[in-house]
Order: structure tokens, then sequence, then C-alpha cells
């Protein structure tokens, strides 16, 4: 089998770095993406998103002519989607993307081509993938659930990458392949075995979009346990980032840690696309998800209260991203909690973060973005949102005379 052009339906987070992978491994690759801005930046060998060294990857794979993007898809080899699914209104998953893909890449195929879907999706996604590019191609056949060999070939292979370490995970970790039919796995795992020095294990579709779905809805069960204790601890006097340390001494216990709450574009979402398809067995991830969403409240509440012994306090929110060391700010509770914080103490409330220059809109005029000293010169409380290094470095001195509200633990930790 040989793939010498391959196209990425979907230059985001996941599409852009995985078609810099294969592109660095001297394939021709098509990236396809309904955004002329992505298209053209991308042509130029730049990048439209933050991820540490991906824009050399890009533009050494522009430059040497491996790479191309384009806003209409073109034949090739093996075709990857990785287009958003988001939710919509009460939770449903919106497959609304993969669908306007599929339908986009249909009239290019052509017989003994591959379909991946990368996209995390809810179970049964993959089966509707190959129908809905079945409705577009009569011409070609397709395999069905548990049918035999087809003209094209159609596996899910979800992403599993960490924002931020995105290059090299998508190269060490090991990948889930779920084939439709197990010849659809095992040329998926030639596909990617081209870039992944991880393993590629083969299972069916349906297992494999939902293993991507429970490593997900694990994490945020855990999370939600610890900051369901951080507020049990408030209440109890007792610490709950030492109390962690001290449980996590046991050689079979590993909480994680609490936080203002649990933001980004994936554990917030990925455990409903489970409650979504069964929703009355999937009564502790649905549990967990309502606890993680509660906390940035939780914390609102904790500063209004030590508001009240003042007369106009200022108050310094420190960090808006929704982890440590990053300036992705989508989903972020941080952002969350700052917003609420500028409408209900207008022109009191100070912003840190380092890793951005200029506000997002929602704070834009509501509050002031400076930097951490002065920040800390004028607070009357101190809110510690992220995690971030530069935080980590306070001298506690410092904030000896303020109200603190540390919802990261960053003061506890030894
Ligand atoms: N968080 C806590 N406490 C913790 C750990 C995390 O409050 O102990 C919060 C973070 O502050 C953040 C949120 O959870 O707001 C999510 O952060 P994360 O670092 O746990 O995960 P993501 O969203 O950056 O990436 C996850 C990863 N999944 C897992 O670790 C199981 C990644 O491997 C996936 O590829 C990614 O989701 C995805 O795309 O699905």
């Amino acid at each position: 089998m040989s793939f010498d052009v391959i196209s990425i339906i979907g230059l985001g987070y996941i599409g852009l770095p995985t078609a810099a992978a294969f592109a660095a491994r001297r394939k021709t690759v098509i990236g396809v993406d309904v955004s002329k801005r992505a298209v053209d930046t991308i042509n130029k060998g730049e990048i439209h998103i933050v991820e540490p060294e991906l824009d050399m990857l890009v533009h050494a794979a522009v430059t040497q002519g491996y790479l191309r993007a384009t806003q209409t898809p073109e034949p090739a080899d093996a075709f990857m989607i990785a287009v958003p699914t988001p939710f919509r209104d009460e939770n449903k998953p919106d497959l609304s993307y993969i669908e306007a893909a599929s339908r986009s890449i249909a009239p290019v195929l052509k017989k003994g081509d591959i379909v991946v879907l990368e996209s995390t999706s809810p179970v049964g996604t993959t089966e509707k993938m190959a129908a809905w590019l079945a409705e577009c191609r009569p011409d070609l056949t397709f395999p069905q659930q548990l049918g035999e060999d087809s003209d094209i070939r159609v596996a899910h292979c979800p992403e599993r990458v960490l924002p931020g370490h995105v290059i090299r995970e998508l190269v060490e970790n090991d990948r889930v392949i779920g084939g439709m039919t197990r010849r659809c796995g095992e040329m998926a795992r030639e596909l990617y075995q081209t870039f992944v020095q991880g393993e590629c294990v083969l299972t069916d579709a349906r297992t494999a979009e939902m293993c991507k779905l429970s490593e997900n809805a694990f994490r945020d069960v855990n999370i939600a346990f610890a900051n369901e204790l951080s507020i049990i601890c408030d209440g109890l006097d007792i610490n709950v980032w030492e109390l962690i340390r001290l449980s996590n001494r046991h050689p079979r216990v590993s909480i994680l840690q609490p936080g203002p709450g649990v933001g980004g574009h994936c554990i917030a979402v990925d455990p409903w696309f489970i409650v979504d398809s069964a929703p009355e067995q999937a009564r502790l991830i649905r549990t967990a998800r309502i606890v993680n969403d509660d906390k940035p409240r939780y914390v609102l509440d904790r500063v209004e209260r030590a508001a009240t012994r003042f007369k106009e306090p200022v108050i310094a929110c420190l960090g808006l991203a929704f982890k440590a060391n990053i300036d992705d700010l989508r989903e972020s509770p941080a952002l969350d909690i700052a917003h609420q914080l500028s409408e209900r103490f207008v022109d009191q409330v100070v912003v840190v973060e380092p890793n951005i220059r200029s506000l997002p809109e929602v704070l834009a005029g509501k509050v002031r973005l400076c930097d951490l000293n002065s920040a800390l010169a004028n607070a009357d409380i101190v809110v510690i949102l992220v995690d971030h290094a530069q935080f980590k470095r306070v001298d506690p001195v410092r904030l000896q005379a303020k109200v603190v509200i540390d919802t990261r633990g960053l003061l506890s930790h030894g």
C-alpha cells in the first residue's frame, strides 16, 4: 500500500500538526479548510493557531513543497477528517461539520482510498460518515458494520494529544485505531505508522469512539472528585492540597487537583457525548460535569463574601487561560470568573495574564490588563485562577496583608 498524497480536512489544532507531521515524512499533503484566512496563512508558510514548534514545521513543509492548503478538496489516496464536533443547546453533539466535510470529499474519492475520522465523536459517527459518503457516491462500495472489503475503507482514529505538547505527543503517543472492518483498520494503521512511533492498536470503530470519550470522562470525573473535596474541605477548615498530598501517599490512590472549574474544548465537552448516548445510565458522568461546571460560581461566591469586608476593594485576577502556561482562553473558567467579577465590581478588577498582549473582547474596556507587580501593589483581594509559572515565583510576603483566594493551591504546594 502506498499513500502518496494525503489530504487533511480541517486545519486546526489537530489537522494542521497532523498535516505537518506527514509532510515532515516527505508525503505530499493537501490541507483543506473552509477558512480562506487559514488557507492563505498556511500557504505563506505561517500558522493561525498557537502551538510550540508548529510554525517551524509548517514553514519547512510549505517552502519545501510538501504541504499546500486549499478551500476545495482534491483527489488523494487518504483523507483524514479533523473538523470540530461542538455541542449545541442542551448538550447535544453537533455533527454538521463532519457531515459537510464528508460530503465535500465524496466527489473526489476513487477506488482504493481510505477515509479516517479523527474528530472526537459520539459512538456511531464513523458509521454515519460512511453512510453520508455512500449516499453521495452510489458508484462506489463502502464498508457496512460487519461487512467485507469495499472500494473505500473507513476508520476512526481519535487524536489524544495534549495542547502545548502536540508535536511530541503526535509522534510518541499510542493510537487506538477503529476500522469499520479489519482491513480498514490495517490500512489506517499503515497510514499512521508513517509518523507515529507509539503503538497503533486495532479495534472496531465504535470502541475507538467510546475509548476517546472515556479517557476524557475519566479525567473529568476525577477532577470533579477533587473539586468536590475542595468545597467540603473549605467548610471543614482543612487545606485540601495538603489533604490530597497526604492521601496520594497511598500506593493505589492518585487524586487530581482542584481548580476554578474545567476548561478547554475537550474534557468539558466530550463527557456530554456519553450522556447524550446513554442518558439513563450515565449518572456519574453527568454529575461530574455539573460539579465541575458549578465550580466557577462557588469561587465567585467566595470573592463576593470576601469583598463585603471592604468599601470598594481592588480585585486582582491572576490568570485567564484554561490551564497553566498557555495562552488559550477558550472555555476558560478563569475568564468566566474574571468576566463575572468585572460586571459585579465595575472599575475595580485588574487582570494579570502574562501569555496575552491584549484583552479578549468580553473583558475589553471592563478590566485593566496589568503586570503582576502593579496588580499585587494595588489589590485588596487576589484571586489566583491559573497556576502559571510566573505566579509560582511570587514571594508570599507580598500577599500577607491581602485576602487571597487561591483556587489552584499555588501557595499550598511545598
Ligand atoms: N484540570 C484541573 N485539575 C487537574 C487537571 C486538570 O482542574 O488535576 C483542569 C485544567 O486546569 C483545565 C482542564 O482541567 O481547565 C483540562 O485540562 P487537561 O490538561 O486535563 O486537558 P486538555 O483539555 O488540555 O487535554 C485533554 C487531554 N486528555 C486527557 O488527559 C485524558 C488530551 O490528551 C486530549 O487529547 C485532549 O483533552 C482532547 O483533545 O480531547
